[in-house]
C-alpha cells in the first residue's frame, strides 16, 4: 500500500488500484496504529477511481505535522568516512565509540516547511564547499510509538563543515532545502524485508557522475531500536519522521555542484528524484 499527498487529496495504491482517502487531513489519516488494517477498513466503503491517476503527477511532501529526526553511523561506512574528514579535528573517536554505542546518534533534521518533496530542489550551503546527498529510508513512527511505514529520504549533508569540527553537526545538517522525502508512504503492513535495497544515482548533465546501491540489512541497529530512542523522552502528536542513516558515501574527491539530479531508489517503494538548486 502507498499513500500519496497532493494539495488537495490523501490518495492511497492498494493491489494496483488508486482510491480517494475520506480524510484528506494528512495527521489524522497516516497517524494510526496499525495504519494498514486501519487504511484497509476505509477502502471498503469507497470506490477505486482510475482519474486520481493524473493527480499523481503533481505529488506534494508527504508530511504535515511532522518533525524529521534523522539517526547517524548506523552503517560501517558512514563511521569510516566521518572518521576520516574529521581526523585533523581530532573527532574521528567520537564516530567510532558512537557506532559501537548502545545508545544511537539521533539529530533534528528538518522541520515540514524546510523539507523537499518529489521533484523539489534540494539545495547546498553556500558557506560549504563540500556537499554530498545521504539516500536513507525513513520510518515514520505513529504517536504511539509504533512504526507504520517508510519513505526515501535524502540528507544533504555538508562534509567540510561536519569535518570541521562535530560540534557544528546541526549546520552541516540543517538548513532549508537539506531533506528530501517521498514520493510516498509505503505501507506494507509488516516489516520492511531485510533485502530491501537503497540504490542512489547522481547525474551531471548528461553524465552519471556517482551510482551505489546497499541492502539495509547492512544497517549495524534495529529500526525499533532507533525508533524507541527517539520516543523515549518525546512526544510526537502527529507521529514522526526518522531517517536510518546512510550506508553509500561518495569518494572524497565528490561534491554536488548546482544542476545536479539526484534519483534515490528503494524496492517497493519508489523512487525521489531532486535537483540541486540555489
Ligand atoms: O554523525 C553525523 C551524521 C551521520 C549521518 O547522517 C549518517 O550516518 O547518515
Ligand atoms: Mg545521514
Amino acid at each position: 500500500m502507498h499513500i500519496f499527498k497532493t494539495n488537495d487529496k490523501v490518495i492511497v495504491k492498494y493491489a494496483g488500484l488508486l482510491y480517494n482517502s475520506p480524510d484528506w487531513n494528512w495527521d489524522s489519516f497516516i497517524n494510526r496504529e496499525t495504519l494498514h488494517s486501519e487504511v484497509l477498513k476505509d477502502l471498503q466503503n469507497i470506490s477505486a477511481n482510475p482519474l486520481l491517476a493524473h493527480n499523481l503527477e503533481q505529488l506534494c511532501t508527504p508530511i504535515a505535522g511532522q518533525e524529521i529526526w534523522a539517526s547517524g553511523v548506523t552503517y560501517l561506512r558512514s563511521m569510516d568516512a566521518r572518521m576520516e574528514e574529521s581526523k585533523d579535528a581530532g573527532g574521528g573517536d567520537f564516530y567510532a565509540r558512537v557506532y559501537s554505542a548502545e545508545r544511537p546518534e539521533i539529530f533534528f533534521k528538518s522541520s515540514a516547511s524546510r523539507a523537499v518533496g518529489p521533484g523539489g530542489s534540494v539545495r547546498i550551503r553556500k558557506d560549504s564547499k563540500w556537499n554530498v546527498p545521504e539516500p536513507e529510508l525513513v520510518l515514520f513512527i505513529c504517536s504511539a510509538g509504533t512504526i507504520e511505514g517508510y519513505l526515501i529520504g535524502n540528507d544533504m549533508s555538508s562534509r567540510d563543515i561536519e569535518g570541521e569540527n562535530p560540534l557544528y553537526l546541526p549546520q552541516a545538517k540543517s538548513y532549508d532545502g537539506a531533506a528530501a522525502i517521498g514520493p510516498c508512504l509505503y505501507v506494507p503492513g509488516t516489516s520492511i524485508s531485510p533485502d530491501t535495497e537503497i540504490q542512489i544515482e547522481i547525474s551531471r548533465g548528461d553524465d552519471q557522475v556517482f551510482t551505489d546501491a546497499i541492502l539495509i540489512s547492512r544497517m549495524k541497529r534495529t529500526h525499533q531500536e532507533l525508533a524507541n530512542y527517539l520516543f523515549m523522552e518525546m512526544s510526537f502528536p502527529a507521529g514522526a519522521y526518522l531517517m536510518t542513516g546512510t550506508g553509500i558515501v561518495p569518494s572524497d574527491s565528490f561534491t554536488l555542484n548546482y544542476g545536479d539530479v539526484i534519483a534515490i531508489t528503494i524496492s517497493n517503494i519508489g523512487t525521489l528524484t531532486n535537483q540541486v538548486g540555489k
